[in-house]
């Protein structure tokens, strides 16, 4: 592994409304749900809130935390196949915990650079 990926200058950071929803978790299938939420990439965290209104609904459930995160140290993104979802432009993210989410845009180019931050992110921390 090289020892400094990344110049300590250049954080990957990132930050939009994308659709989401929790396919596993622990291991787990879930029921899908998907949900509009703000997504902060941050590291090799990446963090769902909660919007305006989002209630119940929201995928991160009934927690009291208007936050859901996940580490994305010793996970992989991929394109999701067809049969994850009928919907276009959807990413599965596979983490270590085993919590599995699809996350989705109706615009291409907004998941096309999802999807190279989110690979940039996995590589830059594969390491720790
Ligand atoms: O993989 P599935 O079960 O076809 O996913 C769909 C369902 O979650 C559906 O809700 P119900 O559980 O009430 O049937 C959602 O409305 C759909 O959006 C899910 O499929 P897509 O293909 O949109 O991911």
């Amino acid at each position: 592994c090289p020892s400094s990926p990344k110049p300590p200058d250049s954080p990957s950071e990132k930050c939009g409304v994308l659709n989401v929803t929790k396919i596993t978790e622990n291991g787990k299938k879930v029921r899908k749900n998907w949900t509009s939420s703000w997504t902060v990439l941050q590291g090799s965290i990446m963090l769902f809130a909660k919007g305006q209104g989002g209630g119940s609904s929201w995928f991160g459930g009934n927690q009291s935390k208007p936050e859901f995160t996940v580490d994305l140290k010793g996970g992989s993104v991929e394109w999701a196949s067809k049969d994850k979802s009928s919907k276009k432009h959807v990413l599965e993210l596979k983490t270590r915990q085993g919590t599995d989410l699809l996350i989705q845009s109706e615009n291409e180019n907004v998941i096309s650079e999802w999807f190279r931050a989110l690979q940039d992110t996995i590589s830059t921390h594969a390491c720790e």
